[in-house]
């Protein structure tokens, strides 16, 4: 019987898996038994049974990346909806026995068998504006999410990868021109005053997020990060943040046509100069698997002050319509005097044409509730 520390036998694990020896797999081993341990409501919570980590938990992707690298985000944050990434596009294929499940009951009615759709952004101008007289509406945004052909995600890019992807997307973008043309300015380069005031106006990335820094996504921060936008801070493109590029929208008021016109024109015009990563069965590849597809989330910062005096009855209101309720300033954050900013939730599984659709019919039916509450 070998001594298993020393056993060669031991070492050569087939490609695509760690010897069941390894260290690595010990540690996912503790993890996992402490983490059964821990009350939590993540998908991930739900769907890696002992089964599901026995079979993924010797799993290596060809850029290296194991199932903890998957996991620790959900692990070391116990109140994430969903608790897992991808750390590189190999991931959503070697750890698909956890990643489908969770991808399928998030992204609602995406089965098994379903392929999401090719991309069809449909005609813009149907979409109108979801609140003309400007009683609701505060302000409309929709964003989508690209990652760039030829470079891994967050937790496995170096900080050459950094630097080199934003060099290509600055360049990409400087050439745009007409109403889409801007400035790139480095988060490298950015004083903290600048910085604190684009977040706080809503167009620039937080720092720091406690999901994505035990995901491995903020190494080397501030290197390669940074934003682009033009004059009037209608269209701007987040670099290197949780994706290699989140292209926004956005303008005062409800005019849902104006904004998807102009996020179409621009990722239309940027995807001439940068080929994207798409997945035979995801589409559009993101880091986290809640973006994947049309990466596209839609929102309005509106007021509903009646129909959020009963703040539950108004999530459930908006998940009849596969609406997202989060805060004003961003994901996992409060509603502000009866402002919320509501959006799509589904983004897999239907054309870009029927996500944006998705949101402006329930956000027009949350604001047809709100009237009858206030008696107009
Ligand atoms: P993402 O939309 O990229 O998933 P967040 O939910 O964190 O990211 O929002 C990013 C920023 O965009 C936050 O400052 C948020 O307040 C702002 N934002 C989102 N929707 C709107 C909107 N409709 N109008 C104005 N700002 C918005
Ligand atoms: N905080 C993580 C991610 C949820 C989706 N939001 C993203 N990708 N920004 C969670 O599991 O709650």
């Amino acid at each position: 019987m070998c001594d298993k520390r020393l056993c060669a036998c031991e070492k050569k694990a087939r490609p695509g898996f760690m010897n069941p020896n390894d260290e690595r797999v010990k540690i996912l081993e503790q993890a996992y038994a402490q983490f059964a341990q821990i009350d939590s409501k993540s998908l991930l919570k739900k769907h890696l049974t002992q089964q599901v980590f026995d079979t993924l938990k010797t799993r290596v992707t060809n850029s290296g990346s194991t199932l903890m690298d998957v996991i620790q985000s959900g692990l070391k944050n116990p109140d994430s909806g969903i608790g897992l990434y991808a750390p590189d596009q190999h991931a959503y294929d070697v750890f698909s026995a956890l990643f489908n499940p969770v991808i399928e009951e998030y992204h609602i009615n995406f089965t098994s068998d379903d392929v999401h759709p090719d991309l069809d952004w449909g005609v813009p101008e149907q979409l109108g504006d979801l609140d003309p007289e400007g009683q609701f509406v505060i302000s409309t945004r929709i964003r989508c999410a690209r990652s760039v052909n030829g470079y891994p995600l967050n937790p496995t890019m170096t900080e050459a990868h950094y630097i080199d992807l934003e060099a290509k997307i600055q360049q990409a973008l400087n050439s745009l021109e007409g109403e889409l043309k801007g400035t790139y300015y480095s988060l490298v380069l950015m004083d903290k005053e600048t910085q604190q005031q684009l977040i706080d106006d809503h167009f620039l990335f937080k720092e720091g997020d406690r999901f994505l820094e035990a995901a491995n996504a903020n190494r080397f921060w501030p290197s390669g990060r940074g934003i682009f936008f033009n004059d009037m801070k209608t269209f701007l493109v987040w670099c290197n943040e949780e994706d290699h590029m989140r292209l926004i929208s956005m303008e005062k008021g409800g005019n849902l046509s104006s904004v998807y016109s102009r996020l179409v024109k621009a990722v239309t015009e940027v995807e001439k100069k940068i080929r994207f990563s798409r997945h035979r069965r995801f589409g559009f590849l993101t880091f986290c698997p809640t973006n994947l597809g049309t990466t596209i989330r839609a929102s309005v910062h509106a007021r509903f002050p009646k129909l959020s005096e009963d703040y539950a009855r108004f999530t459930e209101i908006a998940n009849m319509y596969n609406l997202q309720v989060r805060g004003t300033r961003g994901e996992h954050t409060e509603g502000e005097e009866g402002v919320y900013d509501i959006s799509n939730k589904r983004r897999l599984g239907l054309t870009e044409r029927e996500v944006v659709f998705e949101m402006r019919n329930g956000v027009l039916e949350l604001i047809k509730q709100e009237k009858q509450l206030q008696g107009d």
